[in-house]
């Protein structure tokens, strides 16, 4: 493979930096393909060291001049940057380039879209806007003016002053550079006004495309719901006089936390009742959360460097699932991270993408904005709470802000403010964060007079580039019931530490059943010879939500892997306890959604190929589809009730609870559809009006061949609008059937509206093919050719997206001889491209290697 660059950064080479900036002022000419960047930085030696190499980072930078102390000099530049020789004194750096902000179409520095400039820098982005220590440990106050006949001007900080023409923008606190921001174009704003709880009025503007202005309210109550809860459970005040949001169409991933400035990804923020999803309202309301909360957990406390990411994104993910479970019910919640964090983070960790959730060395950084840094970034800090108790955690979080605020820190100082705030010594806690793998934890349990024995033993496999792993401190949330299902341990807390550990519980009458990972207490997979009469047990009668829901999950995939080895049928006993589910009024709706759902077929791949077996896409699919068909017609006279009885009279609200409602009404749908015909289905697309109900309804019936249509008619309803449009492409794919996925895919990309420079368009079909789990992996290896294909071109143009796409490939070594022959092909001819890109290089070097 051709190697752009293949240079490996380690964070064991870390040094600081030999400069570092007081201030920065930045002046930007802006145009389409020749932008001027003029920029004046106030350098001064570092005294922490002897280093006197002036390096300045910069990329695609067309310099046109340079000066230090305002002499001219001719620095050295290469392609990743400059050098110049500089004072061993604090100096001034004057410099001028011009760059393309229409022609970057990697959405990286400077760009364009529709007709609007946006900024994203991090992790390196701002070297592609001018000559800089592009690293976050080098931050400084920022003032910035925008020259422009476009009548928004945004940047970071608090507006200075403003003209025809100009506007200027002053940051006062210290900033490392991947937090700038800049936005101009033709917006229209959605404002609000917030006051902190110590009177501090705060100017609160979501800037939008004009059109787009109705799609702001629910954001906007997001965001103060945001604010307020952020002064209420963690003390965390704003800190500027205004707080700008910006949509944005073309984004690489969901939202940036840019000082004071967040731009967002359109699809992350717009949503109204006719054009989102309850599941986008969910989303919405979450990563505004998480952007926000950003403020003070990684702009307020930065990281040192860009191996200490899980410093700011593990603890912020912890930070907006927290305020999600509060917001919308910690049950249901703890569930749907779980799934989440199954489905990425749990394949991450068992592929040969596995790595800590602090790397020790990179590559491109880009490639490292995953679901072990990020989800499991946040199980670490959850685990953390257990093991110190809330008090404790208040504590040391308290003493978090007050020692760090306006530090670059790291994964050490995170863990001694613990360590000093509550006296526990974290030596082998740390483990977490340079251990890759999921453990599995096996559960053995004995029972003679009274007496019960838990016995837990540890173990991880190795992954790429760790062979020999350590027993980690993990708390195991466990409670007993007795055999009338009655609670006779509650939940208690046990830290396995060592590699085989044994606990005990006196007193007890008869042998109980164990709950065991109650809350999902770890990151870690269980593993017990428990039947399916321990798993219909615990879904009957656990007391914890999440193990009572877990119960039937096990129970689900126990059923389904049993029909896809054995050829066996569904059992009743099983049909029995999940209509009992069905039929059980006291549960939440949401929650009754949740066990009514079925495992999906990457789901039961990862099972299937964990019980040793080479999991066959066709087969899970077709067992999938007979499991579907045998709880319809087992349940389908609850099911029917629960449809009508879901329904929701009155106007629509994104609640959590008519959420839950539509939730359990769809689920419902989905069974029933397989024996109506559609008619149900049909009925409800025609009188729908919310996206929930009409896109539900569109799902039911393409998953089952009906809906031709409505799917013509959904396209000419809402042509007009990208973020609906995304949900139609990705819709057909995600629920074409097995042999009809590739070559839908294939007919949707033919089309005009099929604009795949844009991300959220591409991910929405080449994506939604990628999860397609049973018309990916086709036999055929077409679904494989046509992936790679349109990675590869888009490689060309947005490295990033690309790199991050790649990643359906990652679980191929569990597949037969023949499918991986054609992904190594695949990822070959990915790979051995001249123009490979570097992130497109890395993925495929480590997922081959
Ligand atoms: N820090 C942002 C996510 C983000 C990360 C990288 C980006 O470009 C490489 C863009 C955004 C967050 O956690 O929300
Ligand atoms: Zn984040």
């Amino acid at each position: 493979m051709t190697n752009p660059a293949q240079q490996t950064i380690w964070l064991k080479d870390y040094t600081p930096p030999a400069y570092l900036v007081e201030s920065v002022s930045l002046t930007f000419a802006l145009a389409p393909r020749a932008t001027r960047v003029v920029s004046k930085i106030a350098f001064r030696p570092n005294p922490e060291t002897a280093d006197r190499s002036f390096f300045l980072h910069g990329e695609q930078l067309n310099l046109l001049s340079a000066k230090i102390d305002g002499k001219e000099v001719t620095p050295d530049v290469t392609e990743d940057g400059l050098t110049c020789p500089a004072p061993d004194a604090p100096f001034v750096w004057e410099a001028e380039v011009e760059i393309s902000p229409e022609t970057n179409t990697a959405l990286e520095g400077l760009y364009m879209s529709n007709g609007m400039y946006c900024t994203q820098c991090e992790a390196e982005g701002f070297r592609k806007i001018t000559y800089y220590p592009d690293r976050p440990d080098v931050m400084a106050p920022f003032t910035v003016r925008i020259e422009s006949d476009l009548p928004v001007l945004l940047s970071n900080g608090n507006p200075s002053a403003s003209g025809d023409g100009w506007a200027e923008w002053h940051d006062p606190w210290p900033k490392p550079a991947y937090l700038f921001a800049l936005v101009a174009g033709e917006l229209v704003n959605h404002p609000d006004r917030f006051t902190t709880k110590s009177g501090k009025d705060v100017e609160l503007n979501i800037w939008v495309r004009p059109g787009d202005e109705g799609k702001c309210a629910y954001g906007m109550d997001a965001l103060k719901r945001s604010m307020t809860w952020d002064e209420e459970v963690y003390g965390r005040e704003y800190d500027l006089d205004i707080f700008n949001i910006v949509a944005v169409d073309d984004f690489n991933m969901g939202a940036m936390e840019n000082k004071g400035l967040n731009i967002f990804n359109s699809s992350a923020v717009l949503c109204s009742p006719e054009t989102s999803t309850d599941a986008n309202f969910a989303r919405i309301e979450a990563i505004i959360a998480h952007e926000y909360f950003h403020n003070w957990t990684g702009n307020r406390i930065t990281c040192r460097d860009w191996f200490q990411l899980c410093l700011k994104e593990g603890l912020t993910v912890y930070r907006d699932q927290q305020f999600s479970r509060d917001m919308r019910g910690e049950a249901v919640h703890r569930i749907e991270e779980v799934l989440a964090l199954r489905a990425r983070q749990f394949r991450e960790d068992a592929g040969p993408l596995a790595h800590p959730v602090r790397p020790e060395s990179f590559v491109e950084i880009n490639n490292f904005y995953t679901a072990t840094v990020y989800e499991k970034g946040a199980e670490v800090i959850g685990m953390l709470k257990q093991l110190v108790g809330d008090e404790g955690y208040a504590k040391a979080l308290d003493l978090y802000f007050e020692r760090h605020d306006g530090d670059a820190s790291t994964i050490e100082d995170w863990l001694k403010v613990f360590e000093d705030a509550t006296g526990r010594d974290l030596t082998q806690f740390k483990r977490w964060y340079s251990q890759a793998g999921t453990p599995q934890v096996r559960v053995t349990d004995d029972y003679a007079d009274g007496r019960y024995t838990l016995t837990l033993e540890q173990e991880t496999q190795p992954t790429p580039g760790q062979s020999n792993k350590d027993p980690l401190v993990i708390p195991v949330a466990v409670g007993l019931l007795n055999p009338n299902g009655d609670e006779v341990q509650p939940t208690t807390v046990l830290e396995l530490t060592e590699a085989k550990q044994s606990f005990t519980f006196e007193g007890l009458s008869s042998r109980p059943v164990p709950s065991i990972l109650r809350g999902f207490s770890a990151p870690v997979t269980i593993q017990k010879d428990s039947d399916d009469a321990e798993r219909t047990f615990l879904l009957a009668h656990d007391t914890d939500p999440f193990n009572k829901w877990e119960a039937g999950r096990t129970l689900a995939k126990s059923v389904l892997s049993r029909m896809v080895l054995n050829g066996e049928t569904a059992p009743t006993s099983y049909l029995d306890a999940l209509r009992a589910v069905a039929r059980d009024d006291t549960l939440d709706p949401a929650f009754r959604s949740l066990a009514l759902a079925l495992p999906g077929g990457e789901d039961m791949a990862q099972s299937i190929f964990a019980l040793g077996h080479c999991p066959d896409p066709d087969a899970i699919f077709r067992a999938c589809r007979s499991l579907r068909d045998a709880i319809a017609a087992h349940l389908s006279e609850p099911l029917a009730s629960l449809y009508d009885q879901m329904a929701i009279d009155g106007p629509f609200s994104p609640d959590a609870k008519d959420a839950g409602r539509r939730s359990l009404r769809q689920s419902a749908l989905s069974y029933l559809t397989r024996l109506d015909g559609g008619e149900r289905a049909t009925a409800l697309y025609a009188a729908a009006d919310n996206m929930t109900e009409q896109l539900g309804a569109l799902a039911s019936l393409i998953a089952n061949g009906h809906g031709q249509s409505e799917v013509q008619s959904f396209a000419n309803q809402w042509g007009h609008d990208r973020l609906v449009m995304d949900k139609w492409f990705g819709l057909q794919i995600s629920h074409a059937q097995p042999e009809e996925a590739v070559s839908t895919a294939e007919a949707l990309t033919q089309r005009d509206d099929f604009d795949w420079k844009n991300p959220n368009r591409f991910r929405s079909v080449i994506g939604a093919l990628a999860m397609n789990s049973a018309g990916f992996h086709q036999a055929s290896g077409a679904g494989y050719a046509f992936v790679a294909d349109w990675l590869i071109r888009m490689d060309e143009a947005n490295p990033q997206t690309a790199a991050r796409m790649s990643t359906a490939f990652d679980s191929w070594r569990r597949y037969d001889a023949d499918r991986q022959g054609m992904i190594r092909d695949a990822l070959t001819r990915i790979g051995d491209r001249p123009n490979v890109s570097r992130d497109m290089a890395e993925m495929v070097t480590r997922m081959l290697g």
